[in-house]
């Protein structure tokens, strides 16, 4: 059977399938599907054996490319040793040790981590941290959270509720009470094109002086944003604008949490994004790349006051009403030790400060292609910029998926807008592979 025939037989298979697939479009897909069936390096096949790479490390988390040898038998000898513990009053060692080694790595200051299974849940519980923190120390009134408009914060009500894409709220009703949104930071008429962060832009932090002023800052207990907003289409904050985040924040007793279920890990070049733009965070979300994607996990990380602030009441009693049952997997726990060992060994932590210049010239390439209308980028993430097509938005950046797919690299897109972030462990000559397929997609894309 070729290809073709084959994709047919499967679409036949799939078309009544039970999967209700997420984020998806779940008629048209099952129609025509795109099946990946096994993946190493930065690429992944199709059940036809077609080599695919993948441009956007499958959705932004396998930093250090897929079915690492170490990882793969980290987790074998897990499952076959003990396939779970109890994570609540009970413990294993491996929850500990990992625990130790990712607070070394964090950002100065940020000395303790809370387990969770995704970035989803990693949100929602640094925002509960956040409100309770508050309460335990006597300012239970600061009860709202503030979010940023064109955010993405996962998928659970907190996060829904903070995150500022309309697409992925309006159907879910009133979410959570307390919320606002900051203003968002793109602005196409003063900085298409930047290379890295843009110049203009840092007054747009003072938005959260103005909620401060309309709620009162006393209400307020914290601020969460994407240092750099991916989902959305890679937001780079301009110039200057989380240092007045923090400044505002501290000046008003606020919170700060960075999200950085994508930017940690080492697509900026270093193990945190906060590291990067020397801006620290009182909490830190993550996920992701924590176990390289091999088995669901997140971790929040948070100041020592606040782990501190907790710690006051009778021994006995649980500090922190909350927690999930796979808090802490072993199995997640071992792909994220040995996760650690391979972006330690290789130096995945720190190397996109060595590739990110080159990543830049080729993404600023493709300027000259019709329909682009800006370029973006920082660390190891690119994204491209369609103009709407009349009568049609948000077609192109479907389309350019869809040809590049049929071309041989993987690329996640939204609206109108086509996003790149590879395994960072990504050569030069395999960045030009990309950007040659991307380049293509690009001059055939009407
Ligand atoms: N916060 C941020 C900043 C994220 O990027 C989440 C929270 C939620 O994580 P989980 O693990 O619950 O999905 C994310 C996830 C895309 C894409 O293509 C991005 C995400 C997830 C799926 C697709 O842009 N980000
Ligand atoms: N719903 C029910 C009925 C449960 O018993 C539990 C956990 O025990 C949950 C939800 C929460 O599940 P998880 O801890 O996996 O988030």
């Amino acid at each position: 059977m070729n290809e073709r025939a084959r994709s047919e037989a499967v679409a036949h298979s799939l078309e009544n399938s039970a999967f209700f697939m997420p984020f998806s479009a779940n008629r048209q897909f099952k129609k025509a599907p795109r099946l990946f069936a096994r993946a190493e390096g930065i690429h992944y096949y199709t059940p036809e054996g077609r080599q695919v790479i993948d441009g956007t490390s499958g959705l932004w988390c396998v930093n250090a490319g897929h079915c690492r040898p170490r990882i793969v038998e980290a987790v074998q000898k897990q499952v076959a040793t003990m396939d779970f513990s109890p994570p609540f009053q009970m413990g294993h060692p491996a929850a500990f040790e990992f625990a130790d080694r990712l607070a070394k790595l964090a950002p100065k200051g940020l000395t303790r981590v809370f387990f969770t299974n995704s970035g989803s849940e990693s949100v929602d519980t640094a925002l509960k941290l956040a409100l309770a923190y508050h309460r335990v120390r006597g300012e239970g009134h600061r009860m709202r959270l503030i979010g940023r408009e064109r955010g993405y914060h996962g998928v659970n009500f907190g996060g829904t509720a903070v995150g500022g894409i309309s697409g992925n709220r309006k159907i879910f009703g009133a979410l959570v009470a307390g919320v606002d949104h900051m203003r968002h930071t793109h602005d196409l008429a003063k900085n298409a094109f930047s290379r890295g962060q843009p110049k203009h832009g840092a007054e747009l932090a003072d938005d959260l002086e103005r909620l401060c002023q309309l709620h009162d800052a006393s209400t307020i207990a914290a601020v969460i944003v994407e240092p750099v907003a991916c989902s959305t289409g890679v937001l780079v904050p301009p110039v200057g604008y989380l240092e007045r985040l923090r400044e505002i924040c501290d000046r008003h007793g606020i919170l700060l949490i960075f999200d950085e279920v994508i930017t940690a890990w080492g697509r900026l070049g270093k193990p945190f994004g906060s590291q990067f733009f020397g801006v620290t965070p009182d909490l830190i979300t993550t996920a992701k790349g924590i176990t390289n994607a091999t088995v669901p996990m997140g971790a929040v990380f948070m100041k020592e006051e606040i782990y501190q602030a907790f710690m006051g009441g009778p021994e006995g009693a649980i500090e922190m009403p909350h927690g999930y049952t796979y808090s802490s997997h072993p199995l997640a726990c071992a792909a994220g030790l040995a996760t650690l060992e391979v972006y330690q060994e290789e130096g995945l932590l720190t190397r996109v400060g060595e590739l990110a210049g080159y990543w830049e010239e080729q993404a600023h390439k493709l300027r000259d292609l019709p329909n682009v209308i800006d370029i973006r980028n920082l660390g190891l993430i690119a994204a491209v910029e369609f103009a709407p097509r009349p009568g049609a938005p948000g077609t192109r950046g479907f389309d350019a998926h869809l040809k590049a797919f049929d071309k041989g690299a993987y690329i996640r897109y939204t609206g109108d807008i086509i996003a790149l972030a590879p395994p960072l462990i990504i050569k030069k000559a395999e960045i030009d592979q990309l950007f040659a397929i991307v380049r293509e997609v690009l001059a055939s894309l009407a």
